[in-house]
C-alpha cells in the first residue's frame, strides 16, 4: 500500500474547489485516510517547504499558503499512490499543465496552483509527520 500527503491550498478552499479535487482522487480509487482543515503558519510552511526557503519565490509562497485555511489529507492507495496523485495534479505551473489534470483544468497561476502532492515516498513520510504528528506510520 502507498500513501501521500495532499494539500488543497488556500486558493482551492477559497474557490470552493475542494469537493472537485477530492472527488477526482476518490474517483481514481484512492482513499482519504486522514483530513485536517488548518491555517498553515510561517513555522509550518518553513518545515514543509524546507527545500524552498532560500528561493526568491519563497516569501510569496509562504504568504499565499498561510492566507486562509488549507485542507491537508493523507491519501492512501496502491504502491505508487505518490506518482498517481502527481499525475492527476499535473505539472507545477497550471498555465502549462495539460487539460485533464487538476492544475490544467482549474488553475492559471504558478503560486496559486491549488494542490500539493508529495514528490516521493520519503517526502510523504516527512510531510505527513508535519501535518499529522499524532498519526502512526
Ligand atoms: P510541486 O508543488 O509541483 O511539487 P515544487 O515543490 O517545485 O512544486 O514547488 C512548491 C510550490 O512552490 C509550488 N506548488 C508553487 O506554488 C511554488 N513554486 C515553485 N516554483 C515556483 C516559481 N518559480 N515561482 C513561484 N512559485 C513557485
Amino acid at each position: 500500500m502507498g500513501k501521500t500527503l495532499v494539500i488543497c491550498k488556500p486558493d482551492a478552499v477559497e474557490r470552493g474547489l475542494v469537493g472537485e479535487i477530492v472527488s477526482r482522487l476518490e474517483r481514481k480509487g484512492l482513499r482519504i485516510a486522514a483530513a485536517r482543515l488548518l491555517r498553515i503558519d510561517a513555522e509550518m510552511a518553513a518545515a514543509h517547504y524546507a527545500e524552498h526557503t532560500e528561493k526568491p519565490f519563497y516569501p510569496e509562497l509562504r504568504d499565499f499558503i498561510g492566507r486562509s485555511p488549507s485542507l491537508a489529507l493523507v491519501i492512501e492507495g496502491p504502491a505508487d499512490t505518490v506518482g498517481m496523485v502527481r499525475r492527476l495534479m499535473g505539472p507545477t505551473d497550471p498555465a502549462l499543465a495539460p487539460p485533464g489534470t487538476i492544475r490544467g483544468d482549474l488553475g492559471t497561476r504558478l503560486t496559486e496552483n491549488l494542490v500539493h502532492g508529495s514528490d516521493s515516498d520519503a517526502s510523504s513520510e516527512r510531510e505527513i509527520a508535519i501535518f499529522f504528528p499524532s498519526r502512526r506510520a
